[in-house]
């Protein structure tokens, strides 16, 4: 008997700190992308492939949709746009203590515009740990109102309520057709790529204020060593002197922190011992330059 595999795309797309990041590591059952408490984390689009019985769902991560100002910002939000249009299925992540903020409102009126009559769009209210169930049922009841979507999903990304229910949906509701990864792989970013975001994520959450938006990490080489350990260099760009020794903090205090942490993590993803080797450049214009955009995964074009 022939059996029928489903595969195709799934868009995660929502504000920052939605958590669409945190929804799709639980998807994929391992850290694929990176979480903090703060906005903007996600910079690209990050893919991650999940099982459901004969489905292989390729979950895309996308930047929170914001009022972009810089460079930056309009490469991000134009990068999450572009991974909703290609996808078989958007889910829109919104925070139900938060209910419909005007961000909500902004992303609800762009999805009118821009609709693809074939391409189903789903809700999920996340952070249903946060609320009790009478305000989530009017939230629910809102959001319909104003849009139509396919299916209402309530759940808790990080509790792991509710995203069964959502990964079995979205499995019947992808397009039949072949695989498109090999089986055992759950992402598709370059573990160089993996490696600098780890960096970035123990850079944000050790470091205060504004200082996380004004960084990027790249990993500059990566030598596989004879003994299975494996030697990686990375660079921290930052705009500003300033920024420079606050990273590095008094007697280099903060980067030895922060560098023990994305090394142990980086060391447990690869399951194998990791020599990490961070340097903090100084590059005012690093924002304005195309390479860093392309090291993101970002097209530095849709900055303008
Ligand atoms: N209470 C609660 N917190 C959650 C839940 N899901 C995610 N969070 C938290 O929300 C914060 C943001 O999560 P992320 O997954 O980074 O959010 P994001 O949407 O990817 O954010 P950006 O990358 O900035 O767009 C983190 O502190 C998560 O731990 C949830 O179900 N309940
Ligand atoms: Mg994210």
């Amino acid at each position: 008997m022939a059996e029928t595999t489903r595969a195709g795309f799934v868009a995660l797309i929502g504000e920052p700190n939605a958590g669409k990041s945190t929804l799709l590591n639980r998807m994929v059952g391992a850290k694929v992308s990176i979480v903090t408490h703060k906005v903007q984390t996600t910079r690209a689009r990050i893919r991650g492939v999940a099982l459901e019985g004969d489905s292989q769902l390729v979950f895309v991560d996308t930047p929170g949709i914001f009022k972009p100002k810089r460079r930056l910002d309009r490469a991000m939000v134009t990068a999450a746009w572009g991974g909703a249009a290609d996808a078989d299925v958007v889910v829109l992540l919104i925070e139900a203590h938060k209910g419909v903020t005007e961000g909500v409102e902004n992303i609800l009126a762009a999805l009118d515009e821009y609709s693809n009559p074939k391409q189903k769009v789903a809700l999920a209210i996340n952070k249903i740990d946060m609320v009790d169930v009478e305000k989530l049922l009017a939230l629910a009841k809102d959001m319909n109102e104003r849009h139509h979507f396919v299916e209402t999903f309530m759940i808790s990304a990080e509790k792991g309520r509710g995203v069964d229910d959502l990964r079995k949906w979205l499995a019947k509701e992808l397009p039949e057709g072949p695989w498109l990864y090999p089986e055992d792989q759950i992402a598709d970013l370059p573990m160089r790529m993996i490696a600098a975001e780890i960096t970035r994520e123990k850079l944000t959450l050790n470091l205060h204020q504004e200082l996380p938006y004004q960084l990027t990490v790249e990993t500059e080489n990566w030598e596989e060593r004879k003994d299975g350990s494996a030697r990686v260099d990375q660079v921290v760009y930052v705009s500003r002197d300033g920024h420079k020794g606050i990273i590095l903090g008094k007697r280099g205090e903060t980067i030895k922190r922060i560098s023990r942490a994305s090394r142990e993590e980086l060391s447990e993803f690869l399951g194998r011992k990791v020599h990490l080797f961070l340097q903090v450049k100084v590059r005012p214009n690093w924002l304005e330059e195309a390479e860093r955009y392309g090291e993101m995964g970002l097209d530095f074009k849709d900055g303008n």
